[in-house]
């Protein structure tokens, strides 16, 4: 697709405009932010664009996580916040976006360059007339930034888009106030397009190739960024064309269907079913596509025993075995050129698991073994799924879940409050399908205020809340599970919806599991948003939990 660049040869463009304007040509329709005086030029030049809706925030931190979310969707999204105060709080949701590769184009109103020039005393400043105190921080969180001027705005832009489209990671965008509003200066650039050097990339498949031809036992091992780049049908008929098995970790959850014949499991070291376990533990050849994370949750602990020198591992751009690296390959071409292999036998065909049983009876208390098998019940293809850090991603994500049901979790930074308002998010990005929260009482207490937003701009988000007492995960992931510090404050969570807005939810407040299935119904019949809160059992917790809870040694290290 040729993109179009925003017109700069009239002086009515200015460079809040362009800016809105050449975002927008990347696929943005919506900006997360909240408003304030040195970044209203970015927000007049959105809320005056035909192409870009303003969709305001409770505050930063909020506003950045919603549009990790919808970065996930749409491969980009932009987030407007004003200087020093405004962006300081959305650098968490933003550094976050960096770790799990999800692209969110940062813009920060600054200070006019006039009252820079001065060193004028400023609010949102140290009060020293310093103006770049803060430049470095937000761009810590980003893969590249600019502060933009209306000489160099149209070059840095392409630059800018270009890098962060590579990385596939935050950009940093800084504009002061008055340059902002200034004509931008045309100049004569394309947009440049991330590509494969082709001697580089036709190297790098002839080396795969003999790997595959050597191998007795190949494994692919798709990673989390195959789902942030777009690229699932692509990695599902390179894993067909390769005919062997895949196994996930629990960042890609859901990446390809897990009915699909040549799925082995969910490898989590110690705690994957034995077959999963040996199938990629014993593969002569790992491919990993797209670069996987091997951290302590997703290896349950660093439990098991892959041996990382079977590995060919190609990255966003580039493509490692073992000490070589072939740098200027990209992971969409690798995929298609292994979309062309003929298997040499016939593929893969593992025993496809169907969803758990649901049980329990109606008059009883929600356990946690009665809870997971019902999400599974409950999603059906289309929905998207929005998982929190907490006991419930460990209790969703070992369950079997129905094809066509899309997971989105921040299972690497696993900052707590990032799943509402990123569930916000990720419903405006692709209003075509079902958002579904599944979230604990304590994280969404830090980003609860963002139910209202969806309220307010129809985002009909099915939320389930799990009151438990309070920090389960951190009461497991301790000796003594009753430190004070893991008490939370007892909301009335089915009563936020209303109180914050959102007038006709349906809400419910559920302590059976009788009355569980008839909200859930309910729920999926609602022609608006949908919030339950489920009550749960203090120290009820999912199996995953309950292996971690006997490994803290190997989580944290030994006692000094
Ligand atoms: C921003 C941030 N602060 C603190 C933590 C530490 N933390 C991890 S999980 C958790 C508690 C989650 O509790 P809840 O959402 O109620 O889920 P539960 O495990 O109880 O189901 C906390 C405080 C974190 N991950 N992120
Ligand atoms: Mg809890």
């Amino acid at each position: 697709m040729t993109k179009q660049l925003p017109k700069t040869d009239t002086s009515a463009v200015n460079v809040a405009d362009y800016i809105v304007e050449r975002l927008a040509a990347e696929g943005i329709d919506h900006c997360f932010g909240v408003a304030g005086d040195y970044v209203f030029p970015i927000c007049d030049a959105v809320d005056s664009s035909a192409k870009v809706k303003w969709i305001g925030c409770s505050n930063e931190l909020n506003a950045s996580y919603a549009a990790d979310g919808y970065a996930r969707i749409r491969g980009a999204a932009m987030l407007a916040t004003t200087y020093g105060v405004g962006e300081l709080s959305a650098i968490n949701g933003v550094m976050g976006a960096k770790a799990e590769r999800s692209l969110v184009f940062h813009v920060v109103g600054m200070p006019s360059y006039q009252h820079q020039r001065l060193h004028k005393i400023a609010h949102h400043t140290l009060g020293d007339g310093v103006f770049g105190n803060f430049v470095e921080l937000s761009a810590g969180a980003a893969c590249c930034h600019a502060v933009i001027n209306p000489e160099n705005c149209v070059v840095e832009m392409e630059r800018i888009i270009a890098e962060a489209r590579r990385n596939h990671q935050p950009a940093y965008i800084a504009v002061p106030s008055d340059y902002a509003l200034s004509p931008v200066v045309s100049a004569d650039v394309k947009p440049i397009v991330p590509g494969s050097n082709e001697a580089a990339l036709k190297k790098a498949m002839a080396i795969i190739a003999e790997r595959i031809n050597k191998a007795k036992s190949i494994v692919a091992f798709p990673a989390f960024t195959i789902s942030r780049l777009g690229l699932q049908k692509e990695a599902q008929k390179a894993i067909e064309a390769l005919g062997c098995p895949f196994v996930t970790t629990l960042m890609e959850k859901c990446v390809i269907g897990e009915s699909h014949p040549q799925f082995a499991g969910m490898y989590a070291g110690a705690v994957s079913e034995p077959k999963t376990r040996q199938i990629i533990e014993g593969a002569d050849l790992v491919l990993d596509l797209g670069g996987v994370n091997l951290n302590d949750i997703t290896t349950a602990a660093y439990s098991g025993q892959l041996d990382l020198s079977r590995f060919v591992t190609v990255g966003l751009d580039d493509v490692r075995i073992g000490d070589q690296v072939i740098a200027n390959v990209r992971l969409e071409d690798i995929l298609s050129e292994l979309a062309k292999l003929k298997p040499s036998s016939a593929p893969y065909k593992g025993k496809p698991q169907g969803l758990a049983q649901v049980n329990g009876r109606p008059s009883d208390k929600i356990t946690m073994a009665a809870l997971y098998p019902r999400y599974a019940a409950f999603l059906r293809a289309g929905d998207t799924v929005v998982l929190e850090t907490g006991s419930s991603s460990l209790g969703v994500t070992p369950t079997i879940l129905p094809d066509g049901v899309r997971v989105e979790a921040q299972v690497l930074w696993g900052s707590i409050g990032w799943a509402t308002p990123a569930a916000f998010g990720v419903a405006l990005a692709d209003p075509s399908r079902r958002t579904i929260l599944i979230t604990g009482e304590g994280s969404h207490q830090l980003t609860a205020n963002d139910v209202g937003a969806m309220g307010r701009f129809g985002a009909n988000v099915i939320v389930f809340v799990l009151n438990n007492s309070g920090y389960l995960i951190e009461r497991a992931l301790e000796e003594n599970p009753d430190w004070t510090y893991n008490d939370l404050a007892p909301w009335s969570y089915a009563e936020l919806p209303k109180a914050l807005g959102c007038a006709n939810w349906y809400t419910a407040r559920v302590t059976t599991l009788g009355e569980l299935d008839e909200a859930m119904k309910a729920a999926r019949a609602s022609q608006t948003g949908a919030y339950i809160e489920i009550i749960g059992g203090k120290m009820d917790m999912p199996p995953a939990l309950a292996f971690a809870h006997g490994q803290l040694k190997a989580m944290y290290g030994d006692t000094p």
